[in-house]
C-alpha cells in the first residue's frame, strides 16, 4: 500500500491562495459570515472539494459538505472539518486550518489510492464566529438541533440584515435539510488560540473538552444631555454604569473560579458625541469556564451588579442571554484516537481543554467528538497577527489524517 502523506507544498499553496481572499493589509483576513469575501471563499472551497473528487452539497444553513464514498457506503461516515468565516479583522488560520487540512487529508488518500471502509465527509460550518450574526456556531447549532432554522434565519446583523436573506443573496441557501445524519464520529483540527502549546514547546494537543460559556447582551437607558451645563448630580449617564459593570467583571473572575474568564467585547454608545452625556449603551458580556457552576455564578453576580449600577445612576436596563453552552468533555475513545495518531505520526503531544468555542461543542452532543490543536505563536488569535508555524500545521494535518483513517476503518 502506497505511503499516505500530507503534501505540505500543495497544502501551503492552497492555504496561501485562500488567505488572499478578504486579505487585510496587516496579514489578516476580513471574511465575516455571508459577506462577499465569505462568498468568494465558499466558491473557492466548493471548487477545490469538487476537484478532489468529492460529492459536494450545501444545506439550508449553507453548511458545505464534501463526501468521499467508502467501500461500505451505508456505513455511518467520519465527519471532519471546521469553518471558513472569520472575525472582522481576524487571523487567517482560525477555522481554515481545519477545513483545508481536511481537504488535504482527502488528497493524500487519493494520491495513495487508499479507500476507506466508511465514507468520509469534509465540512465547512456556516457562521462559526458569531460576530456579524450572533450567536456563534449557528450552522452547526442548527445541524445539531440546538437552534431551530427560523431562529437562525431571523438573526440580524448591526445593519438589520437577516441571516436567511443574506444566505439567499449569496446563493448558499441549499435545498437539503440542515439536520444531523447518522455519524460515526467528528474531528476538528484547529489552532489553539491560546499560549499553552507554545509554552510547553509541543506541536500538538488532543483536546479533551471545551469551556462552557454564556453570552449576554446588556442595554442601559439613561438621558442624553449637554455635557457642559448639566450638573453631575443631575446626570443619568449610561456609560458610567457600563464602566461599573466592566470593572465588576474583573472582581468576579478574580473570585469565582480558577479558569473563569470574562470579557466586555462589543460596546455601542449612543449618541456617541464628545459633548453629549451617553443616553444609551448596548454592550456584550462573554463568561467562560470548564466549570459550569462558575459560569452560572458569574452570570448571577453580574446581573446583580447591572441592577445596582442602573439604580445608582437612575437608568433603565435590559439583559438578554444570547446563548449558554455547557462544558462537555469530548469522547474518551476519540481523544485516545488522536493520541494514538500523534504517536503513529511520531510527534510529541499533550492534552488540553479549549477556552475557545468550536463547532465541535455542538457535534459532541450528537456524535463521539474530539479536536486536534496546533500552537498559536504568542497565543494570539482573533487578531490579524495570528500565526502558526507551517510545520506545526502540517503535523496537525498528519495527526488528523491518522485519526480519520483509524476511525474510517472501524
Ligand atoms: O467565541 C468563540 O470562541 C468562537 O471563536 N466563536
Ligand atoms: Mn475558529
Ligand atoms: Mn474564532
Ligand atoms: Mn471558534
Amino acid at each position: 500500500m502506497a505511503q499516505v502523506s500530507i503534501d505540505s507544498e500543495r497544502f501551503s499553496r492552497r492555504f496561501e491562495a485562500f488567505s488572499e481572499i478578504g486579505a487585510t493589509e496587516n496579514g489578516g483576513v476580513n471574511r465575516p459570515s455571508l459577506s462577499d469575501a465569505n462568498l468568494e471563499a465558499r466558491d473557492t472551497l466548493v471548487e477545490w472539494l469538487s476537484e478532489a473528487g468529492l460529492d459536494v452539497r450545501f444545506d439550508e444553513m449553507g453548511n458545505i459538505f464534501g463526501r468521499r464514498e467508502g467501500r461500505d457506503d451505508d456505513a455511518d461516515p467520519v465527519l471532519f472539518g471546521s469553518h471558513i468565516d472569520s472575525q472582522y479583522n481576524g487571523g487567517k488560520y482560525d477555522g481554515v486550518v481545519g477545513v483545508l487540512g481536511a481537504l488535504e487529508c482527502i488528497e493524500a488518500l487519493n494520491d495513495a489510492g487508499e479507500t476507506t471502509r466508511r465514507p468520509l465527509e469534509v465540512v465547512a460550518w456556516s457562521n462559526e464566529e458569531g460576530v456579524r450574526f450572533q450567536p456563534d456556531m449557528l450552522g452547526s447549532g442548527v445541524y445539531c438541533d440546538v437552534f431551530d432554522l427560523d431562529y437562525a434565519y431571523a438573526r440580524e446583523d448591526k445593519d438589520g440584515k437577516r441571516f436567511g436573506e443574506e444566505l439567499e443573496r449569496i446563493g448558499y441557501k441549499g435545498d437539503g435539510p440542515c439536520e444531523a445524519a447518522d455519524l460515526h464520529c467528528y474531528f476538528e483540527l484547529h489552532v489553539e488560540q491560546g499560549p499553552f502549546l507554545e509554552q510547553q514547546g509541543l506541536p500538538v494537543a488532543a483536546v479533551e473538552g471545551v469551556f462552557g460559556f454564556s453570552w449576554l447582551n446588556v442595554t442601559f437607558e439613561g438621558q442624553a444631555n449637554h455635557a457642559g451645563p448639566t450638573p453631575m448630580d443631575m446626570r443619568h449617564d449610561a456609560f458610567v454604569a457600563t464602566a461599573d459593570v466592566t470593572r465588576a467583571v474583573r472582581r468576579i473572575t478574580a473570585t469565582e473560579g480558577t479558569d473563569l474568564v470574562g470579557t466586555v467585547g462589543s460596546v455601542d454608545v449612543w449618541p456617541n458625541a464628545i459633548n453629549v452625556i451617553p443616553e444609551r449603551v448596548e454592550f456584550t458580556l462573554d463568561f467562560r469556564s470548564y466549570d459550569d457552576a462558575a459560569v452560572d455564578a458569574a452570570v448571577e453576580r453580574i446581573e446583580r451588579e447591572i441592577a445596582h449600577a442602573a439604580e445608582r445612576e437612575g437608568l433603565d436596563y435590559e439583559v438578554e442571554q444570547i446563548m449558554r453552552v455547557d462544558a462537555d468533555p469530548f469522547d474518551r475513545d476519540c481523544i485516545d484516537t488522536v493520541v494514538d495518531a500523534a504517536e503513529t505520526v511520531g510527534c510529541e503531544y499533550t492534552r488540553l481543554v479549549s477556552g475557545a468555542g468550536h463547532d465541535a461543542n455542538y457535534l459532541n452532543k450528537i456524535t463521539p467528538t474530539s479536536m486536534i490543536f496546533v500552537p498559536s505563536v504568542d497565543g494570539i488569535s482573533h487578531r490579524e497577527s495570528e500565526f502558526t508555524e507551517w510545520d506545526d500545521v502540517v503535523t496537525g494535518a498528519e495527526v488528523l489524517l491518522e485519526a480519520v483513517r483509524t476511525k474510517a476503518a472501524e
